[in-house]
Parts: structure tokens; sequence; C-alpha cells
């Protein structure tokens, strides 16, 4: 069966969101297979976003991945990666599609609630940075 990566971010985990969130995943009949939380460093949000260094938004999205606890969490489902990727939503929660997390939870850009895995390579490197 399929894994990926959720991190509930901290936006939502001040506005304690963390319970709703998970419980959308539980009810669409995924698993959850590990569950943790942590305040990232600095250096664990580098190596999380490396693929983002250098681009204007890197120093900003640091800030706020390290601002307070995140909530991570491996599911396990049918076609999980893409599945998940659906439920929560394009990056930018103004514009995401009502009925997606993002699309019902915020508005923001880089505050946008929570982050999902887009691909196998991207589960493998992210949840060995996390877990
Ligand atoms: P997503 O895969 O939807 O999480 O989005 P990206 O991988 O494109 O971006 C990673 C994170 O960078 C997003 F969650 C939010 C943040 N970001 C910004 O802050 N500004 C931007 O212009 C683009 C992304």
């Amino acid at each position: 069966m399929e894994r990926t990566l959720i991190v509930i971010k901290p936006d939502a985990v001040k506005r304690g969101l963390v319970g709703t969130i998970l419980s959308r995943f539980e009810l669409k009949g995924f698993k959850i297979i590990e569950l943790k939380m942590i305040t990232p460093s600095r250096e664990l949000a580098e190596r999380f976003y490396i693929i983002h260094k250098g681009k204007p938004f890197f120093n900003d999205l640091l800030d706020f991945i390290t601002s307070g606890p995140v909530v991570a969490a491996i599911l396990e489902g049918r076609n999980a990666i893409e599945t998940v990727r659906l439920m929560i939503g394009s990056t930018d929660s103004s514009k995401a599609q009502a009925g997606s997390i993002r699309g019902d939870f915020g508005l923001g850009l880089t505050d946008n609630i929570i982050h999902a895995s887009d691909s196998l390579e991207s589960f493998n490197r992210e949840s060995a940075v996390i877990f």
C-alpha cells in the first residue's frame, strides 16, 4: 500500500486544527502509520525545504515553519500521494478549491496550513528528514 507524508504547519497547529485535519484523512480511509509533533530547528527546516533554497521566499518560509510546533504524519492508503495532494488543494490557500483543506481553512501562501509530499522521491527524502 502506498504511503505519503503530511506536515500540519504552525498556523494550523496554533489555530487548533490538528484533530480536524487528521480526521479528514481518517474519514477518507487513510491509516496513520507514524505521528509526531516537533518544533523544527532552522537546520531541519533547511534540509526539508532544500529544493527551494535560493528562491525569494526561502527565508520567509524558514521563519514560518520554525515559528512553532508542527504535526507530521505518515499516511497509508491506496494512491496516497496523489489523493492526499488533491485533498490539500493548491499552494495558495486563497485560490485553493473549496472542499480542500487549504481551500476550507486558510487564506495564506507561505502560511498554507499543510504540506504533503508530491512524489515518491519527495516522500522518501522528506520522511527521512522528519522521522
Ligand atoms: P506545495 O507543494 O503546494 O506545498 O508548494 P511548493 O512546493 O511550490 O512550495 C513550498 C512552500 O513554499 C509552500 F507550501 C508555500 C511556500 N511558498 C511561498 O511562500 N511563496 C511562493 O511563492 C511559493 C511557495
